[in-house]
């Protein structure tokens, strides 16, 4: 960049009011990338003639070679609009769904945003997911449709066809929009509502909302897309042009004689002119006129594209001197016609000054932030603003003001990492020649052209001198030196090895204060707790970073390389002000992805990034050479760091696995580590396809497809005996699926039932899996008997909202008192399946924590509940079918007996009990008296007792069998597996949702591959006004590799689709099932394994896992020749 240029960037930094931080969003496509272009042309950083083509923000290889972006960049533009000068921080965002977090990271640190919609393919899937995204981080959009020329030239519409067109894509946004603010706006009065309610479980569920009365008063106008308003902007990138129907308002109010005003108003819409009276009239479609917009505007630009496009020179010529354009001879030679295009329409209507108007005028600056943003932002977890200590509140100011003063406190936000080569770095960059080393440079081969030409003459005569000798000597030497000096100018000469090392830059935000280079600085971990630092450091503490106690997840660092991001290059910088956005050299050892840095230990972490994309996709990894892994663990490391959404694993086997979200974004990975992050040869496995085991009610109707009656129930009473098979003697199961079983030391007796979940129910569980966490911890603080108040009453609020759905859907007989009676979720502890406690020795509940504390027989339950959790725990991580995590399935520990231990215990203890005194008599009146039941205790009393106790008589159970937990949750996840196992057994698969855009002469052959791939189409719709169909299907993760490729093929390239994770689903077959009866025989084979679907996933899994895998290996020994034989 030229250097004074960088002067002006550092000088717009300063005037916060004049900041826009924006991004570009769109469906993947849709030209953001080629709009970026048109607008980094118009700084001069690119040439105009490349604007488009370059995709300069696009700057891997493999971006350019695949054409999708798949990281998002920032660039630093200036703009000049009625002699206000403008700084615009743009960052361009990848549109795949694949990469959709790095539009998360983008949209955190900027306040407005831009939406691109193709004028074609309209608002599509990643739209809605876009627009959704910048809703949810409180930042204002306008919208650009882009593409206007493919309506032109593709489409061959009419001005009149396009004018309506567009008006529906303008409508569908806004129904968009419309969705999104309802639901916002309803979601806010709710919470007004419970708020102001004093007890929040009176009643629930009975509340009627009045659905009218938040939206009726609160002003939604501004928030639609509206020409009108300023901002909507028509435009195409490729072509460079783009306007706003203010630059033809303010045109036609000349040469019409109507005011601005007026036409600002009816340019868009339903009118029409009446050009003798120069009036505008309202309804143009009731009196078969032309609408203004078309009439002004879109003919004018058909009328343009017709004559380049039909190469009418006088035509052309015409236009052209009467808007007073000229376009360069080489553009008008040109013999493609859309150069011509380009040249004039970018001078005609500058896309660059449309759009970045629009985004000064309708934008908001970095002192606008709301409020709103900022307190949700400070809000982590289920906080609220006024519920944080008052020097975190005291922030807010700061925030709101963009304080730039040397006191005011430092926030920046780093919202994602990125990894580049440490060459590009401008430090380490041969820096341009200053005119002094110019001169000297150019001194110096002139004195050795001399010295070269002395010697030309030297050589004739013999001078065998010594001043020959240094003659001669010199020019050898001299080029050596210089080569030296070169060297030494080059970047990074010392370690030459390590010069492709990668460093990595924060990409950040100033939110607060001036960041400046060698500022110390707090790192705030998301899990910092702002209370409990102002709880160890007592107010009035010093900031001096060293002299402070170790509080968990902070840490402190120096801010150490500041720049201003140009997209490719990264400029170096002093110091930045408040508002702007920048990147962060030397934080890689204290930043893994994200984080928040503030000069003050007072500020809370920001809430985490909300990512839409699940990680789905998962590969082992190891290195070609297995001596080069060290190598490869590093790499592993340094990706995770480099990319948003991507997860490292190290499972039990030993494997390396990336969890990736998406085909595309593991190629990205798999690439960057080949290339980057370890440099060495990697061999991936196939991608593994995560199951999930569930179990469902017992079929009514066989394979064939014939009701069970009474004659055939001697098969399924066969089957059923058949599964009983597998369970061990000394296992009991009843007619019910009853399994009791007992400890291997006899002394503790389990009854569990598994109990299929409904699917709404599962559902919840899924959706809830955070706040099931707060309730387990919240149980468990109180069984530890600590303060919970720290629980905020929100969270609470929010537990008995999640109670009162599970009530809602587990009615019947079956389920009566169950809420109450769940001790546990799993797995993890707040996984999709339940552990019930119907035993009447002991109740646990989670959400009241154990009842009846004070006897002594509960709290003994209460220690070894413990290990029966953990049972649970393990069993519902991995299932009896292929060792995969259980969805939707509840345990019912039906009873629970220990009394056989209680007896040996008691007995254990007499024993002892001389003993015990003897050694802590010492203590004397503190000892609480023990072994006495019937006494009541004080609270502490009991605790010291039950303690005693079970460290004292853990070892009278610990026989040959091992310590008795143990035991126990050995025995109760084997409880598990039994009860399990004699029920249907079903696999779920991960399915992923498709949306596939095709021409009609394509769809029948997008419908063979969806139906080869097991997919099920759900709907299928006309785009209207276009041959596009929109295909909406539901396909199994696991069929899902190659699929885009192959719709792509398949389809000559006109049909991609975009695969999201939508959720788990029950694979209808049996996975045991073989043929019983006759019929079953005929209609299956003997093997029956042609379709069953579900077999052959489990197999596969099994076999992976290195599971023993039930298969014939020779089937038909007699058969078998040598493959040589049979040529
Ligand atoms: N006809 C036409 N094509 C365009 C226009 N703008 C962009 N394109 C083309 O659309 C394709 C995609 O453009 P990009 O700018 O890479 O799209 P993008 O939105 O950045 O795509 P992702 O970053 O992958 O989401 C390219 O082939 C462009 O040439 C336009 O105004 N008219
Ligand atoms: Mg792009």
């Amino acid at each position: 960049m030229v250097l004074n240029s960088l002067d002006k960037m550092i000088e717009l930094q300063k005037n916060t009011a004049n900041i826009r931080n924006i991004c570009v969003l769109a469906h993947v496509d849709h030209g953001k990338t080629t709009l970026a272009d048109c607008l980094i042309s118009s700084n001069g950083i690119i040439s105009s003639r490349l604007a488009g083509k370059l995709r300069y923000m696009d700057s891997r290889e493999d971006e350019q070679i695949r054409g999708i972006t798949m990281k998002s960049s920032a660039i630093s533009l200036h703009y000049t609009k009625d002699n206000e000068e403008y700084l615009i921080n743009l960052i361009d965002s990848p549109g795949h769904v694949d990469f959709s977090s790095e539009v998360s990271t983008a949209v955190r640190i900027c306040d407005g945003c831009i939406i691109v919609v193709d004028a074609v393919e309209g608002v599509c899937p990643q739209t809605q997911a876009v627009l959704r995204q910048a809703w949810l981080e409180n930042i204002r959009p306008v919208l650009v449709i882009n593409k206007i020329d493919r309506l032109i030239v593709e489409l061959k519409f009419t001005p009149q066809e396009a004018y309506s067109h567009l008006k529906n894509i303008l409508e569908q946004i806004n129904a968009l929009t419309g969705t999104l603010f309802t639901s916002k706006v309803l979601e806010e009065r709710a919470e007004r509502e419970t708020d102001s309610q004093v007890n929040p479980n009176s009643e629930q569920g009975e509340q009627v909302y009045d659905w009218s009365t938040g939206l009726e008063d609160t002003d939604d106008s501004h928030l639609y897309f509206s020409p009108e308003q300023g901002n909507v902007v028509f435009a195409s990138a490729i072509d460079g042009w783009g306007f706003g129907i203010e630059h033809f308002a303010k045109i036609y109010s000349k040469k019409i004689g109507i005011k601005k005003e007026v036409l600002l108003k009816t340019l868009w819409g339903d009118y029409y002119i009446n050009m003798k009276a120069k009036k505008i009239m309202k309804g143009d479609q009731a009196k078969g006129k032309k609408p203004l917009f078309v009439q002004l505007i879109l003919e004018n630009i058909w009328s343009l594209y017709d004559a380049v496009l039909k190469k009418d020179k006088e035509k052309i010529e015409k236009i052209m001197t009467s808007l007073g354009l000229k376009i360069g001879a080489r553009e008008a030679r040109h013999s493609d016609p859309k150069v011509q295009i380009n040249a004039i329409c970018s001078q005609w209507l500058p896309i660059s000054h449309a759009v970045l108007s629009m985004v000064c005028q309708k934008l908001p600056s970095p002192l606008d932030i709301a409020s709103e943003r900022v307190e949700k932002l400070m809000c982590t977890g289920s906080q609220t603003f006024d519920s944080l200590p008052l020097e975190t509140q005291a922030l807010k100011g700061a925030f709101m003001k963009c304080e730039s003063e040397d006191t005011a406190p430092v926030i920046i936000f780093v919202s994602k990492m990125f990894a580049v080569d440490a060459k590009a770095l401008p430090q380490n960059k041969p820096r341009p020649l200053t005119q002094d080393e110019i001169a000297q440079r150019r001194e110096r081969a002139r004195q050795r052209h001399a010295e070269k030409l002395a010697v030309a003459q030297g050589q004739g005569r013999v001078e065998p001198n010594l001043n020959g000798g240094i003659l001669e000597t010199s020019p050898q030497e001299e080029p050596r030196g210089d080569k030296q000096q070169v060297e030494s100018g080059a970047p990074n000469p010392a370690p030459q090895e390590e010069d492709s090392q990668e460093s990595f830059i924060a990409f950040a935000r100033v939110f607060s204060g001036v960041a400046r280079r060698g500022r110390k600085i707090f790192v705030l971990g998301p899990k910092y707790s702002p209370v409990e630092f102002l709880q160890r450091v007592p107010s009035g503490f010093s900031t001096s970073p060293d002299n402070l106690p170790t509080v968990p997840h902070m840490a402190c660092c120096t801010l150490e390389n500041l720049y201003l991001l140009m997209g490719r290059e990264l400029e170096e910088l002093e110091e930045v002000p408040p508002g702007n956005v920048l990147g962060i050299g030397g934080l890689q050892d204290f930043v893994l992805k994200s984080a928040t840095l503030c000069s003050l230990p007072s500020c809370p972490p920001f809430i985490p990034l909300s990512f839409e994309a699940t990680p789905i996709v998962r590969v082992a990894v190891e290195p070609k050479h297995p001596s080069e892994m060290p190598q490869l663990v590093k790499g592993m490391k340094l990706l995770n760091q480099a990319d948003p959404c991507v997860q490292i694993l190290i499972q039990e086997t030993g494997e390396h696995v990336l969890v990736t979200a998406g085909e595309v974004h593991l190629q990205r990975c798999l690439d960057d580590l080949k290339e980057r992050f370890a440099k060495i040869h990697i061999s991936v496995s196939e991608p593994i396809i995560p199951f999930r085991e569930t179990i469902t009610k017992p079929p009514k109707v066989d394979m064939v497809n014939e009701e069970i009656g009474k004659q055939q129930k001697v098969a399924v009473i066969h089957q059923t005996r058949e599964d009983q098979s597998k369970i061990p003697e000394g296992v009991q199961v009843d007619s019910d699926g009853l399994i009791t079983i007992t400890t291997p030391n006899k002394l503790a007796t389990l009854s569990v039932r598994a109990i299929p979940l409904p699917e709404e129910v599962t559902q919840i569980l899924e959706e809830n899996s955070d706040l099931i966490r707060s309730v387990e911890q919240l149980t468990s603080s109180l069984d530890d008997g600590k303060n919970t108040q720290m629980i905020h009453q929100k969270t609470q609020e929010k537990m008995w909202e999640f109670k009162r759905k599970l009530e809602q859907h587990l009615t019947g007989r079956k389920w009566r008192n169950t809420i109450d009676q769940i001790w546990s979720f799993g797995p993890r502890k707040c996984g999709p399946n339940i552990l019930v406690s119907r035993s009447v020795d002991f109740q646990n509940s989670v959400w009241t924590g154990a009842a009846g504390r004070a006897s002594q027989a509960a709290s003994r339950y209460r220690d070894l509940g413990n290990s029966i959790v953990s049972g649970f725990q393990l069993a519902t991580l991995s299932g009896p079918m292929c060792e995969e995590p259980l969805m939707g399935v509840c345990f019912v520990l039906e009873k629970w007996d220990i009394s056989k231990l209680e007896e040996q215990g008691a007995s254990d203890n007499q024993n002892r009990e001389h003993n015990y005194v003897v050694e802590e008599g010492q203590e004397g009146d503190r000892r609480c008296p023990s072994g006495d039941e019937n006494q009541e205790l004080p609270d502490g009393c009991s605790e010291v007792s039950e303690k005693r106790t079970s460290q004292k008589g853990e070892p009278s159970v610990t026989d040959c069998y091992g310590p008795f937990s143990g035991q126990l949750i050995a025995t109760m996840k084997e409880a598990c597996r039994y009860a399990l196992q004699v029920k249907p057994q079903r696999l779920m698969a991960a399915m992923y949702t498709c949306d596939i855009m095709a021409t009609s002469d394509v769809l029948g052959r997008v419908y063979a591959v969806l139906s080869k791939r097991e997919g099920r189409v759900l709907q299928e719709e006309m785009k209207e006004g276009t041959d596009m169909f929109i295909i909406k299907a539901v396909l199994p993760v696991a069929e899902s590799f190659g699929f885009a490729d192959e719709i792509r093929k398949r389809t000559s390239g006109l049909a991609s689709p975009q695969l999201v994770f939508s959720h788990w689903e029950i694979i209808p077959s049996d996975p045991f099932w073989v043929p019983t009866t006759e019929e079953e025989y005929l209609h299956f084979g003997e093997k029956a394994d042609s379709e069953n679907q579900a077999r052959k996933y489990m197999n596969a899994v099994r076999k992976r896992k290195g599971l023993h895998v039930e298969e014939k290996i020779v089937e038909h020994a007699e058969k078998q020749r040598t493959l040589s034989k049979n040529k």
